[in-house]
């Protein structure tokens, strides 16, 4: 029966196991192959004289990346990966991989970023690309799962709509029949109308769609957002909610992960609760002090600005309200100062992770700001209708998963974080 190459211990007799031929190395009376397999490597051990003549001709032609079977006997030693060997009883070319292959996986020659990306398949199968993909699972697995056990309801929503979400002009028309349709930019509306139907608290994790124009190591056109809403609460609750799934997620990542941080290098340090929390006012004096642009009251953080603050604070923290004015419409400004709002930023001290806010709940307040934002309320009506009805008070947030990742395991390029990525350029694989 076929083990996992992990699974193959100094104590184990004998095994049978299924992989990739990661490196081949003739010495002309050995042969030495490395097998690999989504768990591990093991050093495969040919001598010549010794073994079958199929084994012997099966050797002779096999190729790097193809898959074999190999079955023998397993030998403790001290110098190959996993301190044991496997010499070969059997051995079969179970698919061939062609030569010369489009990229190195055992990475003794370094590819650009573009040239991996073309050939993603062979780009995933080094250990150290798995290992951050096996962790983005572990990441959304707990994260979702944690919102489950908050008592979120997991819900699904349409990704081709009829209007922007987010206002702006960040968005990808398609052809939907006779009719003119978008990639939704966010779920934020279809997760607030689940208020008005009496969910509660839901969440969704799926893709939305920018169609930013500029090409950065931080934006993606397609990215994946976890979003939330929750009724009957205001935007503490929600920051308070969201302060405790990160934590919860690199609790989670650290406890299960052990094998493929090690892989990456990374020593994880869980962050420390509370995040603080710095009203915008303070975080732009914080920035001014440093940065060479300063930046006046109402503007935008610049990534310089971010870097700044974030220098500063040195751990995850929130920047809480923020003038209504650069907010979207649906952020509840507070009553008795109205040009501040009850939105929020989540950062990582090397990038926002996630926005949110207690929403605007009252129809006739809604409709005021969208009009304040240039919007034509008719355009939303699906979405203002279910606000005459009984909508309860509710707040949300939406964090990305790629931003999450890379911020979590310090990679370079957002593209490290997601498996195909769709930028300005790339649309294949
Ligand atoms: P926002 O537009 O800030 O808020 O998006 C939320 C989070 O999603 C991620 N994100 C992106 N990641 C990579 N590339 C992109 N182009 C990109 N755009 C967004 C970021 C960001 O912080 N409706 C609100 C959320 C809410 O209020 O609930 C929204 O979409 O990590």
């Amino acid at each position: 029966m076929r083990l996992p190459i992990r699974a193959v211990t100094p104590e184990t007799e004998s095994a049978e196991i299924v992989g990739w031929v990661h490196e081949v190395r003739d010495l002309g009376g050995l042969a030495f192959f490395l097998i690999r397999d989504r768990t591990g490597i093991i050093q495969v051990t040919v001598p010549k004289k010794k073994v079958s003549a199929e084994v012997l001709e099966t050797v002779r032609n096999v190729s790097r990346e193809s898959v074999v079977r190999v079955r023998g006997q397993v030998k403790a030693i001290e110098k190959a990966p996993g301190g044991r060997e496997l010499v070969p009883e059997y051995l079969e070319i179970v698919s061939v991989a062609e030569s010369p292959l489009p990229l190195d996986v055992a990475e003794k020659v370094p590819a650009e970023t573009d040239t991996r990306l073309d050939s993603r398949f062979l780009d995933a199968r080094k250990p150290r690309v798995r290992a951050i993909f096996f962790i983005r699972s572990a990441v959304t697995c707990a994260a979702t799962a944690f919102l489950a056990s908050r008592g979120c309801v997991n819900i699904t929503t349409p990704k081709v709509v009829a209007a922007a979400t987010e206002g702006g002009t960040e968005l990808f028309p398609i052809a939907y029949f006779e009719k003119e349709a978008f990639l939704n930019q966010s779920p934020q509306l279809y997760k607030q109308m689940m208020m008005a139907a009496g969910f509660e608290a839901v969440f969704e994790l799926g893709p939305i769609f920018r169609a930013e124009e500029h090409n950065t190591v931080r934006h993606l056109n397609e990215a994946t957002s976890l979003d939330v809403e929750v009724s009957f609460a205001d935007h503490n609750d929600v920051m308070q909610l969201l302060e405790d799934l990160i934590v919860h997620v690199y609790e989670y990542v650290r406890e299960n992960c052990a094998g493929e941080l090690a892989e990456l290098g990374v020593d994880l340090k869980v962050p420390a609760k509370p995040f603080p929390r710095i009203p915008y006012t303070e975080a732009i004096e914080i920035a001014n002090k440093t940065i060479e642009e300063k930046l006046t009251f109402g503007a935008d953080l610049s990534p310089s600005a971010e870097r700044a603050i974030g220098d500063s604070i040195g751990q995850h923290y929130f920047i809480v309200d923020w003038p209504t004015d650069i907010r979207p419409y649906y952020a509840m400004p507070y009553p008795e100062k109205p040009e501040f709002c009850k939105a929020f930023d989540m950062m990582h001290p090397r990038m926002e992770l996630s926005s949110g806010a207690q929403r605007i709940h009252d129809y006739d307040l809604l409709v005021e700001r969208i009009r304040a934002k240039g919007l034509s309320p008719e355009s939303f009506e699906f979405y203002l209708r279910t606000f005459r009805y009984g909508m309860p008070p509710h707040a949300g947030w939406g964090v990305g998963i790629e931003r999450l990742v890379m911020t979590m395991l310090d990679l370079p390029n957002i593209r490290e974080a997601v498996l195909f990525p769709r930028d300005r350029h790339r649309l294949t694989p």
